[in-house]
């Protein structure tokens, strides 16, 4: 089955944990973007909900399907939170960032009573780490802040090439907050507590693609069907 069918079946199955007046995180990425749709889709059948986007691709998208949406400021603290992932691992520990929305993602993530990650089943993995894990730092001072991301993955025991993120045109990836984005290609994360531990010391960092602790449930899809972990 192709892969954007099972985000959909992903998307439509977390639907359900959507009920009337809800205030909703709404995620980022081909994932997420389904859900998105599929909501739209109720809230013209009557569904109440109030949208919070997690980046300004989500926020353009509710508003051209007429989804109510509210800055996090306005909602307060939220029901739901449905966003995708790109790695899915033991107890529910996430990468997410691909797309440089992790850190309005992660804030996002944390106002809401329950995260419900929605990924296809190639996203579940054993070891975190073969996605390269986003970390977003400010725009100063970036080959010292590469040099010293470089030591704390090794002191949590990991080690690979540390890449700035670019655009199509070369230039360096800008995030939604106006950050950049170092790529961490790590292979494998034996330690994840650690290393977003080491990674958090390091000046200059903002966030990372580490979401430990704040997945409630991971809905997968995959050829035999749905299944639910948590
Ligand atoms: C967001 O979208 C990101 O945190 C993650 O990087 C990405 C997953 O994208 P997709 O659903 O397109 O695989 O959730």
């Amino acid at each position: 089955m192709p892969a954007e069918d099972l985000k959909r079946r992903a998307a439509a199955h977390a639907l359900t944990y959507v009920t009337d007046g809800m205030r909703l995180g709404l995620g980022t990425g081909s994932t997420a973007r389904h859900f998105v749709d599929l909501l739209a889709e109720k809230v013209h059948q009557g569904l109440n909900v109030l949208g919070v986007p997690t980046s300004e691709q989500t926020l353009a998208q509710a508003v051209s399907l007429g989804v109510p949406i509210a800055t996090l400021d306005e909602a307060g603290p939220l029901d739901l939170c449905i966003d995708g992932a790109d790695e899915v691992g033991p107890g529910l520990a996430l990468i997410k960032g691909g797309g440089g929305a992790l850190l309005r993602e992660k804030i996002v993530a944390s106002a809401a009573r329950e995260m419900v990650v929605i990924a296809d089943a190639t996203k579940k993995v054993e070891t975190l780490g073969r996605f390269p894990l986003p970390i977003e730092i400010v725009d100063f001072g970036v080959a010292s802040i590469q040099r010293h991301l470089a030591e704390a993955v090794r002191a949590a025991g990991c080690e690979g090439p540390l890449t700035i993120r670019r655009d199509g045109d070369g230039h360096p990836f800008v995030t939604d907050q106006g950050h950049l984005i170092i790529d961490a290609h790590l292979g494998r994360i034996p330690d994840p507590a650690r290393l977003a531990r080491a990674v958090e010391e390091v000046a200059g960092v903002v966030e990372h693609g580490l979401f430990l602790g704040l997945a409630r449930r991971a809905v997968l899809a995959g050829a035999e069907g749905i299944t639910v972990l948590e």
